[in-house]
């Protein structure tokens, strides 16, 4: 007797589900300093930069390291950046509260789609636990995600494999086939660094970088009209709108290590001309 598999879909969610990052997290981060009194700020190209390091407080500690002369000269980097990402947080709640934090484009259909094939759907995020559940819930519905693994349950933020390991271990992986949805290069070698295939929905906030580890990328889910597809060495989504097929065939076809076709040239995507 054969045991059906299933499918189990990783979202991440700082620019995957949502529009969070410049808009969202960077004005909240911003409000924190202003509220301690302090005269750092980030404009969207500064924040761009720092959107290399993951999860705020990491993030805020690394922009006290490299400019130590805007950090209050009492208060060590780390302490400061605990506090002022404790602040930044309840900011961002009352964001998200407000609907200040918006669906991706796409991201709803997609989830609603997988939802109703019996896919498997669970959270994988950097992000902070105290925003992530309520604001995942509003926008996609209670019961809709099995587990959520945040940015609090993790020693090591993306670029490591870390939360993707522990959502493995979460679920029966022997019979289920994975994928992984991101946005971000540090996601992306998260996803692949524990092995698992992925859809790069990559977004005007996206560093450049080299996809190939991706099994499909594309500059959104294809609800748009300026949404393309931008590398796809298998031919998986010819129609440039990623459904829950499509994403369930990247489950299936495994991981890189299993597939036999990416090899060849790569291109480095340049996102204001792709
Ligand atoms: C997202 C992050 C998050 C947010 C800020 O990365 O790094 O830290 O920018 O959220 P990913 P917090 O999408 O790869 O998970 O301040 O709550 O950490
Ligand atoms: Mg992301």
């Amino acid at each position: 007797m054969t045991t059906r598999r299933t499918t189990t879909v990783f979202f991440d969610v700082d620019g995957t589900l949502v529009e969070s990052e410049q808009h969202g997290h960077r004005l909240a981060f911003n409000d924190a300093f202003a509220r301690a009194g302090l005269d750092d700020r980030w404009d969207e190209a500064t924040y761009a930069d720092l959107l290399a390091v993951t999860g705020g407080a990491r993030r805020l500690a690394a922009w006290f390291a490299q400019d130590p002369s805007s950090a209050v000269s009492t208060a060590s980097v780390a302490d400061l950046s605990r506090r002022l990402h404790r602040e930044k947080t309840r900011i961002f709640i009352e964001m998200c509260h407000s609907g200040a934090v918006p669906e991706r484009a796409g991201a709803q259909r997609l989830v609603a789609e997988l939802a109703a094939s019996g896919a498997q759907l669970a959270i994988t995020t950097t992000g902070s636990r105290a925003w992530v559940e309520p604001l995942v819930t509003k926008l996609f519905g209670v019961d809709t995600f099995a587990f959520m693994i945040t940015g609090d349950d993790v020693l090591n933020t993306k670029p490591s494999p870390e939360a993707y390991l522990m959502a493995l271990d979460r679920i029966d992986h022997e019979c289920a086939d994975v994928v992984a949805i991101e946005d971000s290069m540090p996601g992306l070698k998260a996803s692949v660094g524990a092995n698992i295939p992925t859809v790069l929905v990559a977004n005007a906030e996206t560093a450049p970088g080299d996809w190939s580890n991706a099994a499909l990328a594309l500059t959104g889910f294809g609800d748009l009209p300026a949404d393309t597809v931008v590398f796809d060495p298998s031919g998986l989504c010819p129609d440039g709108l990623l459904t829950a097929s499509v994403v369930t065939t990247v489950a299936r076809t495994g991981p890189a290590s299993d597939r036999s076709s990416t090899t060849g040239d790569t291109p480095i995507i340049d996102m204001e001309h792709a």
